[in-house]
């Protein structure tokens, strides 16, 4: 099966869900009486073990009989596993739709693009090769990405003897997310410290997110139980690190920093006090001032041996935050920062700001650094883990 369709499968059947989610929910309210845990164990054992109890997933049983499962789950007392398995699905569903809002404006621009371009040919054409190059182009997927893509698509049109544009669409997005699909190398995991305290670094000029990513990081490790403390390492721009203190205390983590000192002895105070408050992880924000690149380069050569000599294993992370809405030009941010430090992942902020979703793949080409996290909107819940096929899911659901 291709991508398109998998991915289809994977999410389009959430918008048919929302009634049985209801009934879900109020399940999950019942209290968890102690007196009763035992008989709950014993019901679960029979209830649980027969058949196993992923409703529609599963579609080969019968009909019939799927029906009766899903029915028994319903009156049984539910067991812990069972609502960790519809939270993490509740929250994949909530993680969809945050996906499908913020890709509104890419959906509405270029993908309509794709879908009226289908609508107006009704033979594929040289003509309409040109015009599918064209928007291809203009939504921001690089160049190269581009033209491989439509050599591969000739190629299948040929081979396949395809005339009928309605039949390509899902062709044309199998074609363009393979390659990032089937690259392993671009995991989106942020990796944590296992035997010292975890660093992060963000870098990235100025305006791009940064610290507004930080303060939305440091919320979701704090609800994953982390004690996280802020870095204010910016301490060339007037407020910066004022500006990262105020978040501390409205997301409610530790902070440190200090105003016109030596960034790199702010980042040695700050991971000093890390160690001797027991945080677990340190975010760290920096000045991001590609106008001088050697200044900027030594400075952060700086910060990572301060890191080195203070932490076993060195920065778990050094995140680079993008502005998606700058198209090429972050693209060209992107290869200056990485010809100067070694960047593990890239943070790519305001998707929900762009019509032209295609960045993700212009960044896969021209430096292949893998997304790992994208800004969806400004709330905190609007700071996603990447996932390709949620994003893809978001761009072309209405192909679908
Ligand atoms: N719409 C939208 N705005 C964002 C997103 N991420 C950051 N911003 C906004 O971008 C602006 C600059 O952010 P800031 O964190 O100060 O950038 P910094 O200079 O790199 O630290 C702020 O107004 C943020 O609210 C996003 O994903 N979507
Ligand atoms: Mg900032």
């Amino acid at each position: 099966m291709g991508l398109f369709n998998k991915i289809k499968n994977m999410f389009k059947s959430y918008d048919e869900e929302e009634e049985e989610v209801v009934e879900e929910e109020t399940i999950e309210e019942e209290p968890e009486e102690e007196e009763q845990e035992e008989v709950v164990d014993d019901e679960e054992k029979e209830e649980i073990s027969p058949e196993p109890v992923e409703e529609k997933e599963e579609e080969p049983l019968e009909e019939k009989k799927s029906t009766e499962i899903v029915e028994e789950v319903k009156e049984k007392p539910k067991k812990k596993g069972l609502f960790k398995k519809k939270d993490k699905k509740e929250e994949e569903k909530k993680s969809v739709k945050i996906y499908e809002k913020g890709l509104t404006k890419s959906r509405q621009g270029f993908v309509s693009k794709l879908a009226n371009l289908t609508n107006k040919y009704n033979k594929v054409t040289e003509e309409y090769f040109e015009e599918l190059e064209e928007i291809l182009i203009m939504a921001d997927i690089g160049v190269n990405t581009v033209m491989d893509f439509m050599d591969r698509l000739r190629d299948r049109v040929k081979s396949e003897n395809i005339e009928d544009p309605e039949l390509l669409k899902e062709i044309i997005v199998d074609e363009l997310f393979i390659i990032y699909v089937n690259d392993e190398v671009l995991s989106n995991k942020i990796n944590y410290n296992e035997n010292d305290i975890s660093v992060i670094l963000f870098i990235g000029v100025n305006g791009v997110g940064k610290t507004t990513t930080i303060a939305k990081i440091a919320n979701k490790l704090k609800d994953e139980g982390k004690k996280v403390l802020l870095v204010g390492a910016d301490t060339f721009r007037a407020g910066a690190v004022e500006q990262l203190r105020e978040w501390s205390e409205r997301v409610g983590v530790g902070f440190y920093g200090k105003e016109e000192s030596d960034p790199s002895s702010v980042v040695y105070d700050g991971i000093t006090k890390a160690k001797e408050e027991d945080y677990d992880v340190v975010l760290i924000d920096t000045a991001g001032r590609l106008q001088n690149k050697v200044n900027l380069m030594k400075e952060l050569e700086k910060m990572n041996k301060v890191i080195d000599s203070l932490v076993e294993g060195g920065a778990s992370e050094t995140l680079l935050v993008l502005d998606a809405t700058t198209g090429q030009n972050g693209i060209s941010q992107a290869e200056a920062f990485k010809e100067i430090t070694n960047i593990t992942g890239i943070v790519l902020t305001k998707l929900d700001g762009t019509a032209k979703g295609g960045i993700v793949l212009a960044i896969k080409e021209s430096v292949g650094i893998p997304v790992k996290y994208i800004g969806l909107g400004e709330t905190k819940d609007d700071l996603q883990t990447f996932d390709i096929e949620k994003y893809i899911y978001g761009l072309f659901k209405d192909l679908m």
